[in-house]
């Protein structure tokens, strides 16, 4: 948890990429192969929810088999590799500033949004609207059991923004003010459903009994391309000790510790892509451009 939030863990991925290409003692191109393939999936079964994981070591991996089967040699390969991890994490931030710009304008004068957990993409929307002169003000809810919502709600102050921090379940007593909700997303599925914080459906439920608009910041690296062929996402579930960190008195009780949910594309209105805005409808279009009809399943690093 030092390294979280979906981008980020990407990013820290392409940077565990680039560090094992630069450190590989391997002294042919086969055996530099080996080594990226075994620091994928070292890499890959730290989190498993997230998709910008897999999406951000695919994009390595994809590109250094096709300079493999090319014929390339050892320090080419080496080379590319490290270039493509970087070009990975400058496509990421650059995304990340254009989701800013394009979700910012969907911010309106006066507006109270709420927002939950803690998403790099929903602060730059929120930093992108201020910036543009528009005054507005956020409710962040805390998120038990990390508390995330702490550092959303410091970010927010420390850039200007109103903030307000709530408790999770003071949600519903608030959403009568409410005009938007502004989520990230740590996985998008094929059908439009968002993977992201627990808690999240809950307060989009909520949000669309209040006739609330939501509102999704993801880039499309966190589009699971799995879910085009039925694949589930898998929900992370945690420690028991990350919600009764002192067990004495509670034995005999089952605690269970899920980390995200499901929100079902009928509770989203939009989501903000860096290719532009889209109705979570839409999400199997941005796959197949992405992925082409001809997305196998097969893994690069299998
Ligand atoms: C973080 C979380 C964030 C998404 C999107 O969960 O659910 O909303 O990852 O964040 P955790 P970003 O703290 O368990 O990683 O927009 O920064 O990718």
């Amino acid at each position: 948890m030092d390294i979280r939030g979906a981008a980020e863990i990407a990013q820290y991925a392409s940077l565990g990429m680039k560090t094992e290409a630069e450190k590989s003692i391997a002294t042919t191109p086969q055996g530099f192969m080996d080594d990226m393939k075994e620091t994928a999936r070292f890499l890959l079964i730290t989190r498993p929810t997230a998709v910008s994981l897999p999406n951000a070591i695919r994009y390595i991996l994809s590109r250094l088999m096709s300079d493999n089967e090319k014929g390339m040699g050892i320090e080419g390969l080496r080379r590319n590799t490290i270039s493509n991890s970087e070009r990975f994490i400058s496509l990421s931030n650059a995304a990340i500033q254009t989701i800013g710009e394009i979700g910012a304008r969907r911010i309106k004068e006066g507006d109270i949004i709420m927002t939950h957990c803690n998403s790099r993409c929903v602060i730059s929307v929120l930093i992108e609207a201020y910036k543009g002169g528009k005054h507005f003000s956020v409710i962040a809810c805390e998120t038990r059991p990390r508390l995330q919502g702490h550092l959303t709600a410091k970010a927010l102050r420390d850039a200007g923004i109103d903030v307000t921090l709530i408790v999770d379940s003071a949600a519903r007593y608030f959403l009568d003010d409410v005009k938007k909700v502004v989520i990230g997303a740590d996985s998008v599925a094929a059908n439009g459903a968002v993977i992201n914080k627990i808690g999240t459906s809950t307060i989009a439920a909520l949000a669309h009994e209040a006739r609330v608009r939501l509102m999704v910041a993801a880039e499309t690296y966190k589009f699971h391309p799995g879910t085009m062929h039925g694949e589930l996402v898998e929900i992370e579930e945690r420690d028991a000790t990350e919600i009764i960190p002192d067990m004495r008195g509670f034995e005999g009780i089952r605690i269970r510790n899920p980390a995200f949910d499901i929100t079902p594309p009928e509770y989203i209105d939009l989501i903000v892509t860096e290719l532009g805005i889209i109705p979570p409808q839409a999400a199997v279009l941005v796959l197949k451009e992405q992925y082409g009809w001809e997305f196998s399943g097969k893994e690069p690093w299998e």
